[in-house]
C-alpha cells in the first residue's frame, strides 16, 4: 500500500516555479491543495490519523513560515543532511519527519500506514510511532517530481493546469501518455468528487489573471 498521488499546479508549459516560490497565487487552488492533502476519507478519524506530504527541502523552505510544517498532516523533508532540523523549532514535532531520499521517504509513511488505532482516550500524539498515515502525497519540487512519476507507486497526478504560459524556471516533467491518461473534463470532476467525498468545483476557474482547471492523470498500466 504505498500508492501515492503527486499534487502540482502547472502552467501550459509544465512550469512550477520562479526564484523559489509559485510564479502564481491562486487562493482557491492553495484552498484546494490543502483539502486534497488534509483530508481524512476512510475509516475512524482521530488526532494521530493523517495523511502524508513528502517534499524536497526546497519546497519546504518554500511554504511560508506560518504555514509550515503543513497542518494536520505528516510533513515528510527529503534531503541529504540528516542535521537540516538540528536547532529549527520543527526539531521536535511529531508531524515532521526527515528522510534522506525518497524511498527512504515512502518506506517511512508505509510504516505508519494500516496500524491498529492507539487506545480510545490515550493522550494526543507525542511521538512518530503513535502517527497512523492513511493517504501519501508527493508535493514537490522537480527533483522530487522527477522520481515520483517514474514510480508504478504513483497512482495519480493531481494537476491543477493554469492555462497561460507565466515565466518559470522549474518544470515538471513530461507525462508520458502511456504510463497516465489525462481523465476527460467530467470525468476528473467525478474522480474528485468521489476521492474526497465531498463537492469541488468543475470546470475553468477564474482567479485574478489566471484561468485553470483541476485535472486528473490515473496510472493505468
Ligand atoms: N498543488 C497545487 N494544486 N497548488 C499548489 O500551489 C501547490 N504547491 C505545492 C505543491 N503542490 C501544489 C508546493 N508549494 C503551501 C505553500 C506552497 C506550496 C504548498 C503549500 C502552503 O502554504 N499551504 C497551506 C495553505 C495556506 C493557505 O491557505 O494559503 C496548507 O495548509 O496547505
Amino acid at each position: 500500500m504505498r500508492s501515492f498521488s503527486i499534487v502540482v499546479a502547472a502552467d501550459l508549459a509544465n512550469g512550477i516555479g520562479f526564484e523559489g516560490k509559485l510564479p502564481w497565487r491562486l487562493k482557491k487552488d492553495m484552498a484546494f491543495f490543502a483539502r486534497i492533502t488534509s483530508k481524512i476519507v476512510h475509516s475512524t478519524t482521530c488526532s494521530t490519523r493523517v495523511n502524508a506530504c513528502i517534499m524536497g527541502r526546497v519546497t519546504w523552505e518554500s511554504i511560508p513560515a506560518r504555514f509550515r510544517p503543513l497542518s494536520s498532516r505528516f510533513n515528510v523533508i527529503v534531503t541529504r543532511n540528516p542535521h537540516y532540523l538540528d536547532n529549527k523549532p520543527e526539531k521536535n514535532n511529531p508531524l515532521v519527519a526527515l528522510a534522506s531520499s525518497f524511498e527512504d521517504a515512502l518506506d517511512l509513511v508505509e510504516s505508519l500506514q494500516g496500524q491498529s488505532p492507539v487506545e480510545p482516550g490515550s493522550s494526543p500524539s507525542s511521538s512518530v510511532a503513535d502517527i497512523q498515515v492513511e493517504r501519501i502525497f508527493l508535493i514537490g519540487g522537480a527533483q522530487l517530481y522527477n522520481q515520483g512519476i517514474l514510480s508504478k507507486d504513483c497512482s495519480n497526478i493531481f494537476m491543477t493546469r493554469i492555462q497561460a504560459i507565466v515565466k518559470c524556471d522549474t518544470f515538471f516533467p513530461n507525462i508520458d501518455p502511456s504510463q497516465y491518461r489525462l481523465l476527460p473534463r467530467y470525468e476528473s470532476h467525478t474522480f474528485l468528487e468521489n476521492y474526497l467525498q465531498e463537492p469541488v468545483e468543475a470546470g475553468i476557474i477564474t482567479e485574478g489573471e489566471y484561468s485553470y482547471e483541476y485535472t486528473v492523470y490515473h496510472r493505468d498500466s
